[in-house]
């Protein structure tokens, strides 16, 4: 199966009401066209952001539960020499450090009637990863039936994603379906219709709550991503 791409100026807001939102995931082409981070380098990063503190978890299924803190220069020092798949996996504004904010704009359709701060923390939901070649996000589904959107900013990642219905092929995410092996060996996901795509600097990729994703950067990858509910279906969720 392959996936939509997208340019902003051909898709109204009704169309993707209509034809994507809760439904299937597409990139989104010509959003980050004016984004300030768009012309940022590991060294630029480094220079300018080099002393922020931030999070950092290793790229399997075990790794993501346990997070440590580092200064973000000493994460890039090390992002050639990085045999442990250590991933930055940065919500910086959990961090206080809202100020990287301003460094993008995320695209109405995202924005528009959606809840996009955690309730009880009063936390916004924003990421920023940066990681070698190979580091990665095992297969899961979001948080708290939260949708997603992920942007490119330099290098490429390679998606899978699966629709919820094939949730009883999926061994609770404990596959890596990057990985010829455990694709044999976990017969069940045979049932299942996995949709494959790279995704490069300039795109958007929305994730729709509850769809199975697995992420690799093929190289060094720095994306910026955030989680939202559509409004309606948070009222429905606190009932
Ligand atoms: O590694 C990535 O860019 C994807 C991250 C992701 O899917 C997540 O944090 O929910
Ligand atoms: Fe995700």
């Amino acid at each position: 199966m392959l996936i939509d791409k997208i340019r902003i100026e051909d898709l109204s807001y009704e169309r993707f009401l209509s034809d994507y939102a809760d439904k299937k995931p597409f990139i989104l082409l010509g959003a980050m066209e004016n984004w300030e981070c768009r012309q940022w380098t590991l060294d630029f990063i480094k220079e300018k952001y080099g002393d922020r503190i931030v999070t950092i978890r290793k790229s399997d299924i075990e790794g993501v539960k346990t997070f440590k803190q580092v200064r973000l220069a000493n994460y890039i020092e090390h992002i050639h020499d990085n045999e442990d798949r250590w991933y930055c996996d940065w919500n910086f504004t959990a961090l206080n450090q809202k100020d990287l904010d301003l460094v993008y704009s995320s695209p109405d359709y995202f924005t528009k009637d959606t809840l996009r701060v955690d309730d009880e923390t009063g936390q916004d939901f924003k990421w920023f990863f940066l990681g070698s070649e190979q580091t990665g996000t095992p297969l899961h589904q979001d948080f708290n039936k939260t949708h997603a959107w992920n942007a490119v900013i330099f290098g490429q990642k390679d998606w899978v994603f699966f629709h919820p219905d094939d949730t009883p092929y999926l061994y609770e995410g404990n596959i890596n379906v990057f990985d010829q092996e455990d694709m044999e060996q976990k017969t069940l996901v045979k049932q299942a219709t996995p949709i494959y795509f790279s995704q490069k600097p300039g795109e958007i990729i929305y994730a729709p709550r509850n769809w199975w994703h697995q992420v690799v950067n093929a190289e060094h990858t720095l994306a910026v991503s955030e989680n939202f509910w559509f409004k309606q279906e948070q009222l429905i969720q606190q009932g």
